[in-house]
C-alpha cells in the first residue's frame, strides 16, 4: 500500500516527500514528475511568487536505471525564495537583530487556531506550514502513483468548471469526447487555457473576474471536476467505512487546502431529483455487453468502482489572505486592528485542479493494490488484466 509525507516551509530550504508502496519496475522520468510540478505553478491569478520559483524534484532514493525499486521513494524541491528568508526562517540560532512578529490573525487562514494551539508569540511558523506552497510535494508525491497508474491503463484529469460567478458554458459532448480519450487527454487540453476552462468564453469571463477582484485587493475561488478514465469495476469496497472509494477519494481531496466542499458525480443535484431520474441504469448491448446510458453516480456504485468514468467535484474557498484588509486584533495590544497582507494569490483554482489530481492518484493506486497485490508492475499487470477479462465475460458481448 502506498503512504506518503510531506514535509518543508514555505520559505524553508526545501519541501519534501517521502513515498513509499510504489511498487518495483515503474519506469518514471525526471519528466514525469517536473511536467506535474510546472502545470501547478501556472493559472491565471498567481502572486508574485510564482515569478521566484521553477519547481523541480530531486529524486534521493528508490529509483535504479529510471525504475522504481520497491523501496520507499524520496523526493526534494528546492525553494529558490529561501535565500531571502534565511535570517526570518534560520532552523539554528535566532539571528541578532530584529525578526518581525506576526500578531495579527487572519480571517479564515489557519492563523488564530495555529498560534494559540501550538503556543507560539509569533504566527509566521503557522503561515509557514499551512501555506499551499506544501501542495508542490504533493504533486511530485502524486506523480510517482499517476505514473504507476498509467501503466495500468488509468488516467487523470481535470478542468475548471468555474471561477468566481464565471463558468458552466461547457457542452456535455464537449466533454464527453475528451473524457473518450482519456483523462491526460482532458488535462491536457484544459492546461491549453490560463484558467484551466474548456469554454473560451467562460475563461475570458474567468479572466475578467480575476482582474476586478484584484483591483479591488479581492481573491476568487472556484470549482475543480477531476475525472479518473480506465479504472475497472469492483475496486474499493462496502464492507467497512475504512475501505469506502469514495470516502477515500473524498478525503483526499478534502485535504488540499482552501478545499470546503466535494462532490461525487452531480451529487447535489441528484438529492433534488427522484430517483427514477438519477440511477444510472443497465443496458445489455449486443456487441458491448454491459453499458450505461447515464452516469451520475460519478463513477461509484456502493462505494466500489462502477467501471465509469470517476468523477469528483471540489469547491475551493476564495484564498484568505487579501490585500484589502478585513477585521482582526493584534495579540500584542488585543486591541481591533485591521489584517495585514502577506503577498498572495488572487486565484490560484487552476493549480489546485492539478493538486486534485496528484491527491486522488495514491488513492486509486491503492484501491488497485489491495484488491490486486503484488510486487513488481508485470505481476500487477498480469492480475489487472485476468480481472479485466473476467469483467468482459460476464457479459455476452
Ligand atoms: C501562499 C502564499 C504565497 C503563494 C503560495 C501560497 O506564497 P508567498 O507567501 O511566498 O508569497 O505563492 O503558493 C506557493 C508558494 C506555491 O508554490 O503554490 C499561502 O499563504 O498559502
Amino acid at each position: 500500500m502506498i503512504r506518503y509525507f510531506t514535509a518543508g516551509e514555505s520559505h524553508g530550504p526545501a519541501l519534501s516527500a517521502i513515498v513509499e508502496g510504489i511498487p518495483a519496475g515503474v519506469g518514471i522520468t525526471q519528466e514525469d514528475i517536473n511536467a506535474q510540478l510546472a502545470r501547478r505553478q501556472l493559472g491565471y491569478g498567481r502572486g508574485g511568487r510564482m515569478k521566484i520559483e521553477t519547481d523541480k524534484a530531486e529524486v534521493l532514493s528508490g529509483l535504479r536505471f529510471g525504475k522504481t525499486i520497491g523501496s520507499p521513494i524520496s523526493l526534494m524541491i528546492r525553494n529558490r525564495d529561501w535565500e531571502n528568508w534565511t535570517r526570518t526562517m534560520a532552523q539554528f540560532e535566532k539571528p541578532s537583530g530584529e525578526i518581525p512578529k506576526i500578531s495579527i490573525p487572519r480571517p479564515g487562514h489557519a492563523d488564530l487556531a495555529g498560534r494559540l494551539k501550538y503556543g507560539f508569540d509569533d504566527i509566521r511558523p503557522v503561515i509557514e506550514r499551512s501555506s499551499a506552497r506544501e501542495t508542490a510535494a504533493r504533486v511530485a508525491a502524486g506523480a510517482l502513483s499517476r505514473t504507476f497508474l498509467r501503466a495500468l491503463g488509468i488516467e487523470i484529469g481535470s478542468y475548471i468548471s468555474s471561477i468566481g460567478p464565471a463558468g458552466g458554458k461547457v457542452p456535455p459532448s464537449r466533454l464527453q469526447e475528451l473524457l473518450e480519450a482519456g483523462g491526460e487527454s482532458l488535462a491536457r487540453e484544459a492546461d491549453r487555457s490560463q484558467a484551466r476552462m474548456l469554454s473560451e468564453a467562460d475563461e475570458t469571463e474567468a479572466m475578467a473576474a480575476i482582474n476586478a477582484v484584484k483591483e479591488k485587493g479581492d481573491t476568487l475561488g472556484g470549482v475543480i471536476e477531476v475525472f479518473i478514465t480506465g479504472v475497472p469495476l469492483g475496486f474499493g469496497s462496502y464492507v467497512q467505512h475504512d475501505r469506502r472509494l469514495d470516502a477515500a477519494l473524498a478525503s483526499a481531496i478534502m485535504s488540499i487546502q482552501a478545499i470546503k466542499g466535494v462532490e461525487i458525480g452531480p451529487a447535489f443535484e441528484n438529492s433534488r431529483m427522484p430517483g427514477s431520474q438519477v440511477h444510472d441504469e443497465f443496458l445489455l448491448v449486443a456487441g458491448k455487453g454491459l453499458a450505461r446510458k447515464t452516469n451520475r453516480s460519478g463513477g461509484l456504485e456502493g462505494s466500489m468502482s462502477s467501471g465509469q468514468v470517476i468523477h469528483l467535484r471540489a469547491a475551493m474557498k476564495p484564498i484568505s489572505s487579501l490585500l484589502s484588509p478585513l477585521n482582526s486584533f493584534d495579540f500584542e495590544t488585543m486591541q481591533p486592528t485591521l489584517s495585514r497582507f502577506e503577498r498572495s494569490d488572487t486565484c490560484a483554482v487552476p493549480a489546485a485542479g492539478v493538486v486534485a489530481e496528484s491527491a486522488v492518484a495514491p488513492v486509486i493506486a491503492n484501491a488497485i493494490l489491495e484488491k490486486l497485490g503484488g510486487d513488481h508492475l508485470d505481476e500487477i499487470l498480469e492480475r489487472l488484466a485476468v480481472h479485466r477479462e473476467k469483467i468482459r465475460n460476464t457479459f455476452p458481448a
